[in-house]
C-alpha cells in the first residue's frame, strides 16, 4: 500500500468514488476500542461509532479472534445448503431476545425490508387484509435506510427527492403522537406500525415515557403488528439491551443490525413469533449472504461481548456522566442536550438565534465538528444544528471527562463569549 497522505487519499476518493457522502475531512486508518487514528497517526476519540455499529469498540479482540478463526474454516455456503452455525446462532439469538425464530440478513435496510414483507404477508394470510391493500404506518422523520421502500417511508427530501415513484401502502404520522396513531389505526387494512424507539437520524428524539406502552396496547387492541426498528438503538446503545426495555414492551417484530457484528461486517436480523415468521415459505425470501457461517460466528461473539462486559450498564452510567458534563458547560450556544445511554445529541443555536454575532453562517455545527476534530474528538452533525455523540459503549469515566473537556474547549474556540 503506497504511503499516501490524507489529502492524497481524499483526492483519490473524490476522483474515483461516488459523491454520495460529505464526510468530515479526516482519513482514518486504524481503530482500537474508543480510539481511531488518521493516516498521519493523530489519535481521536470516536464519538460516532460508525452510527452505532461499533458498540463493542473498534476491532474488539474477542470478535476479531472468532472472525479470523472462522474465516479460515468456512465463510459462505449460501442457503442452498445447511451450514453448521446457522442453527446454533438462531437458537442463541432467539433465546437472548425471547422470540421463536430469526430471519438473518446483512444490512439494516434489508432487515427492515424483511420486516415490511413479513408484516404484509401476515396481514394477508393471518389478519385477512384484502390482497395488495395492506398498509404499514411509519413515523415522520424516520430513517430506516436507502432502499426504494425506505425512501418511500421518508419525510426527508434529501432521502426521497428524485427517487420516485414511491411504494404505496405507507402512511406517515407524527412520532410520539398517540392520538395520530389512534386515528391511523381506524383503517382495518393496517398490518403494522414500524417505529424507532428513539429516532436516531432525526437527532436523537426521545419519546414520552409512556409512548411505547400505549403503542403496544393500541397495536394489540387493533390486531396490528408493532415493529421496533432497533438497528441503531439496540444492542445496549441506550443503556439497556433494547431501547424498548425502558418501556418494558415486547415488539411483535424486532429488527437488529449494526452492532450485531461489532462493526466487523454487515449482519442484521429480524426476530418474531412463529405465527408471523412462518408466513414466509421456502423460496419466498432470502439473500446470498444471509445467515452465512462467518456472520453467525461473529454475531454470537459480538452479543456475548455485550453481555459479558455489561455494556448496557456501562452505557447507562457513562451516558449520565456525559450529559451531566455537557449540561455543566453552560455556553449560550447550547440549546439542549438529549439522549439515553450513549446515544446523545447536542442541539446548538445558530448564531442568528443568540445575541452574540459569532463568525458563523448557520454552519456552526459543522465548524464545531471541525474544531473538535482538531482537538481530538470525532463527531458529525445530523440535521442542521444537531450533533450526535455516540461513542463505543466500552468508554470509561476518564475518556468521557476528556471528551467533555474537548467539546467545551472547542465551543469556546469557535464561539468565544466576549464579555
Ligand atoms: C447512511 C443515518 C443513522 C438506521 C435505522 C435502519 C438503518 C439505519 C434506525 C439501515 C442506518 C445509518 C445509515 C447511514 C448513516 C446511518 C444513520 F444518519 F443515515 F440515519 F445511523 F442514523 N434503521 N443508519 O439508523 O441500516 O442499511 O445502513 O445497515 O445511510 O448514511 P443500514
Amino acid at each position: 500500500m503506497k504511503n499516501l497522505s490524507s489529502q492524497q487519499l481524499m483526492n483519490l476518493e473524490d476522483k474515483f468514488s461516488a459523491h454520495n457522502y460529505h464526510p468530515l475531512p479526516v482519513v482514518l486508518s486504524k481503530g482500537k476500542g474508543v480510539h481511531v487514528w488518521d493516516v498521519e497517526g493523530k489519535q481521536y476519540l470516536d464519538f460516532l461509532s460508525a452510527y452505532s455499529a461499533v458498540n463493542q469498540g473498534h476491532c474488539h479482540p474477542k470478535i476479531v479472534k472468532v472472525m479470523q478463526e472462522q474465516a479460515q474454516i468456512l465463510t459462505l455456503t449460501s442457503r442452498a445448503f445447511h451450514n453448521n452455525l446457522l442453527g446454533v446462532f438462531a437458537e442463541y439469538i432467539t433465546q437472548v431476545f425471547g422470540y421463536d425464530k430469526v430471519l438473518p440478513m446483512n444490512t439494516g435496510v434489508e432487515a427492515c425490508e424483511t420486516a415490511f414483507k413479513l408484516a404484509r404477508r401476515w396481514g394477508y394470510d393471518v389478519k385477512g387484509i384484502a390482497e395488495n391493500k395492506a398498509v404499514i404506518i411509519v413515523c415522520e422523520n424516520n430513517f430506516w435506510g436507502r432502499s426504494i421502500a425506505a425512501v418511500s417511508s421518508s419525510t426527508d427530501p434529501s432521502s426521497y427527492g428524485g427517487f420516485g415513484p414511491f411504494v404505496p401502502g405507507i402512511v406517515k404520522i407524527p412520532f410520539n403522537d398517540i392520538q395520530a396513531l389512534k386515528v391511523a389505526l381506524q383503517d382495518n387494512n393496517v398490518a403494522a406500525f414500524m417505529v424507532e424507539p428513539i429516532q436516531g437520524e432525526a437527532g436523537v428524539v426521545v419519546a414520552d415515557e409512556n409512548y411505547l406502552q400505549q403503542v403496544r396496547a393500541l397495536c394489540t387492541e387493533k390486531n396490528v403488528l408493532f415493529i421496533a426498528d432497533e438497528v441503531q438503538t439496540g444492542i445496549a446503545r441506550t443503556g439497556k439491551m433494547l431501547a424498548c426495555d425502558y418501556a418494558n414492551v415486547k415488539p411483535d417484530i424486532l429488527i437488529l443490525g449494526k452492532a450485531l457484528s461489532g462493526g466487523t461486517m454487515p449482519v442484521s436480523a429480524v426476530l418474531c413469533r412463529d405465527e408471523i415468521m412462518l408466513c414466509i415459505k421456502p423460496g419466498e425470501h432470502g439473500s446470498t449472504f444471509g445467515g452465512n457461517p462467518l456472520a453467525c460466528a461473529v454475531a454470537m461473539a459480538s452479543l456475548q461481548v455485550v453481555i459479558d462486559e455489561q455494556l448496557a450498564d456501562n452505557a447507562a452510567k457513562m451516558g449520565e456522566l456525559f450529559r451531566a458534563g455537557l449540561n455543566a458547560i453552560e455556553h449560550p450556544i447550547i440549546d439542549l442536550v438529549r439522549g439515553k445511554g450513549l446515544l446523545n445529541a447536542l442541539v446548538i443555536k445558530d448564531s442568528k438565534e443568540t445575541e452574540h454575532n459569532w463568525n458563523t453562517d448557520g454552519e456552526i455545527a459543522w465548524n464545531l465538528c471541525l474544531k473538535m476534530r482538531d482537538n481530538g474528538l470525532l463527531a458529525k452533525p445530523t440535521h442542521g444544528n444537531i450533533i450526535r455523540f455516540a461513542p463505543p459503549l466500552v468508554i470509561d469515566e476518564t475518556q468521557v471527562n476528556e471528551a467533555v473537556q474537548i467539546i467545551k474547549t472547542s465551543l469556546e474556540q469557535i464561539a468565544p463569549i466576549r464579555n
